[in-house]
């Protein structure tokens, strides 16, 4: 846990400069290696690895629109999902995806820019699972701020009812963007919602990696022993902006800066000392974890852009083969100069 951990922390420490190459003096989002936006999860670690932890490769996540730390956790291939960040031929989604959009089959892993939207996959891969009488499990994270949302009150709701080997984990590190939790949401306490649904609830509230791998062993051994789903909110830091190049001029700065005390890479470390582990098996589980970001980011960025054709591959609106277009033909009809 502790080498993903670090892995994670070193990776988004690592995009974070990637990011900023080629995007000054003004601030252009379009510009340089990583277009577009760019959610880093730096304090974020301990709810990834906690319950990554305990799956396997056919146990499926779904993550959202920060979804670095819980892909290195669940062993997403590093080198092809930088490519795939740096918009390179060769990532997971042939660059088309970007940082949002990490799609690995071999280790069952999606990722979404849209809210709570990896819950109704997550309900339907736990689905297959049970009618395929396999053990596997799914687990689908989300932030506090996407559990009003309608798509994981649903999901929860048709888990609890087929009794499906699901985790909803619920990363609450206080902030949805710039809207502090308690301004929007009820119970505080988001892991209450399981009681409406007649599902286990549990909520870990500190950022320990220790305690949610305990809380998580729970929740995926209920799971995977049919015993049904469950819903764990964790607590955790959001050291960094909602996005890059977020001012966060709404945040207090005491909010800002209490990763300092709570780091749970810090406490995890602590609690190898106090078991063991001597400082330079940390140091070199670090130096090891800073190469293989290095090799990632090295590689990715050597890889070629993809060809300006390929935009047009695997989206919905190509027709199937032998089918031709019924589209009118521009300014034909009445779409001609519509209200779209
Ligand atoms: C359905 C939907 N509505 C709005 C947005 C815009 N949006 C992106 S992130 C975000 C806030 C998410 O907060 P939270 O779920 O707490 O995750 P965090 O960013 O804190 O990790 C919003 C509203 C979106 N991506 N999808
Ligand atoms: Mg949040």
């Amino acid at each position: 846990m502790f080498e993903d951990m670090v892995t994670a922390r070193l990776y988004e420490e690592r995009l974070q400069n990637e990011y900023m190459e080629g995007k000054r003096p003004g601030f252009d989002i379009s510009a340089g290696e990583i277009p577009g936006e760019l959610h880093l999860a730096a304090g974020q670690e301990a709810a990834a690895v906690g319950v990554c932890h305990h799956l396997r490769d056919d146990d499926t996540v779904t993550a959202p629109h920060r979804p670095h730390h819980v892909a290195i956790a669940k062993g997403v291939d590093l080198d092809r999902m930088t490519a795939e960040i740096f918009g390179r031929e060769t990532g997971l989604s042939s660059g088309k995806g970007g940082h949002m959009h990490l799609f690995d089959p071999d280790v069952n892993f999606a990722c979404s820019g849209i809210i709570a939207q990896g819950c109704p996959p997550a309900v339907g891969a736990a689905l297959a699972a049970k009618k395929r009488n396999s053990d596997a499990v799914a687990v689908a994270y989300l932030g506090e701020g996407a559990i009003d949302q309608g798509g994981f009150l649903e999901s929860l709701n048709m888990a609890s009812v087929h009794d499906l080997p699901v985790v909803f984990v619920v990363e609450d590190n206080d902030w949805a963007i710039s809207m502090p939790k308690a301004r929007v949401t009820t119970p505080d306490d988001g892991s209450k919602r399981a009681d409406g649904f007649d599902m286990h609830g549990a909520r870990v509230d500190v950022d320990d990696a220790v305690a949610v791998y305990e809380a998580a062993g729970e929740a995926v051994g209920r799971a995977r022993d049919g015993n049904g789903p469950t819903l764990l909110e964790v607590q955790v830091h959001r050291r960094m902006g909602h996005f890059m190049g977020d001012p966060e001029t709404y945040r207090p700065e005491a909010d800002q800066e209490a990763h300092a005390e709570r780091d749970s890479i810090d406490r995890l470390a602590a609690r190898l000392r106090e078991e063991g582990v001597d400082d330079d098996e940390l140091d070199g589980i670090r130096d090891a974890a800073a190469e293989r970001v290095d090799e990632a980011v090295t590689w990715a960025k050597q890889q070629p852009l993809p060809e300006a054709d390929a935009a047009h591959d695997h989206v919905f609106t190509n027709p199937p083969e032998g089918v031709t277009s019924d589209e009118p033909e521009p300014g034909a009809g009445a779409a001609a100069g519509g209200d779209d």
